[in-house]
């Protein structure tokens, strides 16, 4: 049996190839914003979303080449986000999957666009991509914007990031956090399995199931993403560490501390694996995923 870190690390090999492939450079000075692109989403990502595209994809049968588009849309997304939220005016970071965030690499004006030319290359790429039927591309890219956008997508969850504070109420503060969580952190991933569903033409029950392990396994990265900030090794992580304490942020972790923090998210996980295993032994990758997504250091 290979192990869910060989499966990703030869999956990226692949991707990444391939991905690299989208970014040709054009002559003149307006270069420099397609080099600042190609420097965020190349710069050594897990690439956990576009696995997700292509192994929830593959339940169906769906090929690596058809699911592709998907994949990399998602990506540079993914890595506009980034980009963005590190800027001085929101994380203000300097480190990025171990190497200098886009703005201290280029400039802040670059990075802004850097991330603006990601977010649409994302839509113009999947809208032009062949291989996948015109109305499956639109209902993907429907999905994409709802799940990147500001109506209970990514951005909403990325506003009560920085905005959200304590009311004082138990309920209420799990409600924004658990709200925050699915927008800014969850939607993306969930969008990641949605668009292998529906790639694969998967009936509403099969929809459904990888949806909700969507919905775990988000929510289950995220305190694990908290608890390394507090736990995790700076040099392994790449980025900059004890954030969450330093900014306030209101978080599972910092809210009812790590012992409770990580209790629930083994909970979520083995729930998941349970519910992925509708899909038999097709499922094991993405229950490995699952496993490895607690345990990952960086
Ligand atoms: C700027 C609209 C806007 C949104 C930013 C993605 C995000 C929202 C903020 C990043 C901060 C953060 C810690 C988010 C939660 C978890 C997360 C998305 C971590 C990064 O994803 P990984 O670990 O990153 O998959 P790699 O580098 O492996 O791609």
């Amino acid at each position: 049996m290979i192990d869910i870190k060989t499966e990703l690390s030869e999956f990226s090999k692949k991707f990444n190839t391939d991905l690299a492939t989208c970014f040709p450079l054009p002559d003149g000075a307006e270069k420099r914003v397609i080099e600042a692109m190609a420097y965020s989403v190349m710069n050594g990502g897990k690439r956990l979303r576009p696995y997700l595209v292509c192994e929830c994809a593959g339940l169906f049968g769906v090929d690596y080449k058809t699911a592709f588009p998907a994949a990399a849309s998602l990506e540079m997304l993914h890595s506009y986000s980034l980009i963005h939220d590190d800027l001085p005016a929101m994380d203000n970071d300097d480190l990025r999957r171990g190497k200098p965030t886009c703005h201290k690499k280029f400039d802040e004006a670059t990075a802004i666009l850097a991330g603006d030319g990601l977010l649409t290359y994302a839509f113009e790429y999947l809208s032009h991509s062949l291989e996948i039927a015109p109305d499956v591309r639109l209902t993907l890219i429907q999905l994409l914007s709802s799940a990147a956008g500001a109506f209970g997508g990514m951005v909403s969850g990325q506003t009560l990031d920085i905005y959200a504070v304590p009311t004082g109420s138990v309920q209420a503060d799990e409600d924004i956090i658990s709200r925050l969580e699915q927008m800014k952190t969850g939607r993306l991933l969930r969008y990641a399995c949605e668009a292998g569903a529906v790639l694969g033409k998967a009936s509403v029950q099969e929809r459904q199931i990888l949806i909700s392990y969507a919905r775990k396994i988000g929510q289950a990265f995220q305190i694990a993403d908290d608890i390394l900030d507090r736990e995790g090794d700076q040099k392994i992580v790449g980025k900059t560490l004890h954030k969450d304490d330093s900014q306030n942020k209101f978080t599972f972790v910092s809210y009812y501390g790590i012992k409770p923090a990580r209790e629930k998210a083994q909970k979520l996980i083995n729930s998941a694996i349970e519910e992925i295993s509708y899909f038999g032994a097709k499922a094991a990758n993405l229950q490995n995923l699952a496993r490895y997504i607690i345990e990952r250091n960086y």
